[in-house]
């Protein structure tokens, strides 16, 4: 990797600690990574983003910045992307998959918060996160109860952070709030870009984020064949590139595999052998580096087939209609497709389950994994009757709650190797 020192010391980060970091994720991205059998070539475009993680895509983005294009950060598939390519702005994700400097982050937030929201606050504190330091607006939002707090204090640690309200309700009153803070934030951005959002801009904005989450599809749909022709935490690695990489870059590497997966599929090669026991993962989002779930079902005699969360299914399925002509309109078209995003906040929300058997069925899965982070009430709660429906409908589950820590890998690894035993026919 080229030297990028002085580009992170400019962006105010603690050199030491992130060195440290770097070294621990090369190291962990090469044990769970670089380890596995049967890799799709296509892969390697996967690695070197990886690689350069913190490096040539930071660089892109200071670059970026340098001729005045403004780079947005989010912790949530709701803030849509559309609107942000629209005024010429990037969007990056900002949800980090480790713990990081927990003492300093546990005079902030309890200790019984997610992992997901510590994370966010430990790369801050810790001064390790080049995308959050790159970003010219933070955007959070008013899911669950532990975010819309945490960013009330996030709030005293940053000084551009943007809070988006969200709806909990499927209602005609919820798509309405969705519409008005979309139109609150396109305004946001405009002022914050000089750019004012026109209809040709915003259709050619949708068509690159169609192009992305179709491209993530077809990955998707190519893991329905047995044997299966990528593994899922290679699957699961594209899908968490897909939140900071460049969005038509992107698209064209996804596609490259896809071409190469298809022939794999006719010729009937898979990463692991035909008859494998076949896992639907369902819940939280893993955002990189959190692979310790994947990396430990594949170990364990399975092959993960599909990813119903965030970071997988939920935040990529439905495009943006483009069938509209005016500003407003394309709006809406927009309003609708994220308003049916099924994150467990919502209530009721009857659609995931049905959501999680569509997938089931479409993935040929054998079972589903029901992943919560630990102090996740709304995916823990939620958890309970996700089992109990796919029990009745004869749909094998095993419920898992953990959390970024290793501790409790040799538990897990029981557990799950059991699970995929009872899969096998
Ligand atoms: S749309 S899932 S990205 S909110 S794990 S912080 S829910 S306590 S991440 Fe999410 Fe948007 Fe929903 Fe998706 Fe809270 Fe749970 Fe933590 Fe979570």
């Amino acid at each position: 990797m080229a030297d990028y020192r002085a580009m992170w010391k400019d962006l105010g980060m603690n050199l030491e600690a992130h060195d440290m970091l770097l070294d621990f994720l090369g190291k962990y991205y090469a044990d769970t990574f670089l380890t596995q059998n049967e890799r799709p070539e296509g892969m390697d475009y996967f690695n070197f983003v990886m690689s350069e993680v913190h490096g040539l895509r930071i660089k892109e983005l200071m670059d970026q910045k340098a001729v005045g294009r403004k780079v947005i950060g989010a912790y949530c598939v709701f803030v849509p992307e559309e609107l942000v390519l629209a005024v010429d702005a990037t969007l990056v994700g900002l949800c980090a998959g480790a713990d990081y400097a927990l003492d300093q982050v546990e005079q902030y937030l309890p200790r019984n918060t997610c992992a997901l929201i510590k994370s966010a606050f430990g790369f801050k504190l810790g001064g390790v996160c080049p995308y959050l330091e790159a970003t010219d607006l933070v955007v959070g939002e008013n899911t669950c109860d532990g975010k819309k707090k945490a960013f009330e204090s996030l709030g005293g640690l940053i000084d551009n952070l943007y809070v988006m309200d969200l709806p909990q309700v499927k209602s005609e009153q919820g798509r309405a709030l969705l519409k008005a803070e979309y139109i609150r934030f396109k305004e946001q951005i405009e002022e914050l870009t000089g750019v004012t959002i026109t209809a040709e801009k915003l259709k050619e904005s949708i068509a690159v984020v169609n192009a992305k989450r179709g491209a993530l599809h077809r990955l998707a749909k190519l893991r329905g064949a047995d044997p299966a022709p990528i593994s899922g935490l290679d699957a699961l690695l594209a899908n968490q590139i897909a939140f900071f990489d460049d969005p038509v870059r992107f698209t064209a590497s996804v596609n490259t595999i896809c071409d190469e997966l298809e022939k794999r599929v006719a010729d009937k090669v898979g990463v692991f052998p035909q008859g494998t026991p076949r896992i639907l993962i369902s819940g939280c989002p893993m955002a990189v580096p959190n692979w310790k779930l994947p990396a430990i079902i594949e170990s364990c005699g399975g092959v993960i087939v599909g990813e119903e969360s965030c970071i997988g299914e939920r935040g990529c399925r439905n495009l943006v209609s483009t069938a509209a002509e005016s500003v407003d309109e394309l709006i809406d078209g927009i309003v609708d497709r994220y308003f049916k995003v099924d994150c467990a906040v919502f209530t009721p929300n009857r659609e995931r389950v049905e959501h999680i058997e569509e997938m089931f069925q479409g993935s040929n899965a054998d079972g589903v994994i029901h992943y919560g982070l630990q102090f996740c009430q709304p995916y823990l709660m939620e958890a309970m009757d996700v089992e109990k429906k796919l029990e009745d409908s004869d749909i094998p589950v095993l419920r898992v709650e953990t959390d970024y820590g290793q501790e409790d890998v040799g538990q897990l690894k029981t557990r799950v190797e059991a699970f995929v035993e009872q899969l096998r026919p």
